[in-house]
């Protein structure tokens, strides 16, 4: 019989160090991957890249209930495509809770994430520093499977070795779960990836207004952001990323319309509320321009 390895799901080999499962003793619970992620936090380049299709199939193949975890800031056009692509019965997780600005009223958040994106399925928040709906969540596996899937280092292995005190390896690298993994009533899913890079939020976002003078430019991270006009905006974004406003060289192609109480979506990274109707420039194409989520009577 084949024995998988406990952390990541790979089938575990003694054969080939650089393919997936390779374990020096076939006795050992964790393959070579897991344990140097575990123990020194490096990772071996052997892991397999993740076909989202592959990934869909084999979700609804299943008759689990899913769980489809998001952050707060990785909600974006294309990951609620992959939650629609699912026809079991399902809900969506904003993961990650504690990185959400307190500010920010949970109801209206939820409320709003249901019309712009036009999701009929309950939402519920959660996160690893606290017990949000882990009941509910146990409870549910009481009566049923429950899968937890979603994008890359959203937190679902976290959540499974949270709930039932398994030991599924957790890493902020990509794809650390690499196959489906039963532990109880639960399965843990690999993550979708992307073409963009998520970068993982780790505290409370601190929003940060800015006024953006058409004189000048953003840097935020690597993306130029400019506006043919002098608009505020806010930024969501993880706290350890970098933004310089820096003073105009060239004009730009302005060829991006926003409106008043609209977001910015960068993918991967965050997202930018819009407090004035603008034409801006901004370089990059892995975005999306929504109504806000964070819009109407939110700030106390
Ligand atoms: N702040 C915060 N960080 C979390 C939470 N849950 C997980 N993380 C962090 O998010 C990162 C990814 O966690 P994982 O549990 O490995 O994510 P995953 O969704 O299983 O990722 P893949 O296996 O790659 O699909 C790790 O650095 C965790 O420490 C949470 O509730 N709050
Ligand atoms: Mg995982």
């Amino acid at each position: 019989m084949t024995k998988k390895c406990l952390g990541c799901g790979a089938t575990l080999q003694d054969s080939d160090s650089r393919i997936l499962g390779y374990t020096p003793k076939l006795s050992n619970d964790l393959c070579m991957r897991c344990f140097k992620l575990k123990h020194y936090g490096e990772n071996l380049n052997n892991s397999k890249v993740q076909d989202n299709a592959s990934i869909i199939n084999h979700i609804n193949k299943t008759k689990a209930t899913v769980l489809f975890l998001v952050d707060f800031l990785n909600i974006n056009n294309e990951i609620i495509e992959y939650f629609k692509k699912i026809k079991n019965p399902k809900y969506l997780v904003i993961t990650k809770s504690d990185i959400i600005p307190k500010n920010i009223l949970k109801d209206k958040l939820v409320a709003n994430i249901k019309e712009v994106y036009d999701i009929n399925e309950d939402i519920y928040f959660s996160s690893t520093l606290s017990k949000e709906n882990i009941n509910k969540f146990l409870s549910l596996a009481n009566d049923t499977r429950v899968m937890l899937c979603g994008l890359t280092n959203m937190g679902k292995s976290s959540l499974i070795n949270k709930m039932i005190g398994s030991d599924i390896t957790v890493s902020n690298r990509e794809n650390t779960t690499q196959e489906f993994i039963k532990v109880a009533s639960f399965i843990d899913a690999p993550g979708f990836v992307s073409n963009y890079k998520v970068l993982v939020a780790k505290t409370e976002i601190k929003p940060i207004t800015y006024q953006l003078k058409s004189k000048y430019y953003l840097l935020i991270d690597k993306y130029i952001l400019a506006s043919d006009k002098d608009i505020n905006i806010t930024l969501y974004l993880p706290n350890n990323i970098t933004v310089e406003k820096r003073r105009k060289r060239e004009e730009y192609n302005y060829n991006l319309n926003i409106n008043n109480n609209e977001d910015l979506v960068i993918k991967g990274l965050g997202f930018i509320k819009f407090s004035s109707e603008s034409k801006i420039f901004i370089n990059d194409s892995n975005i999306e321009i929504r109504p806000s989520i964070v819009g109407g009577n939110h700030e106390n």
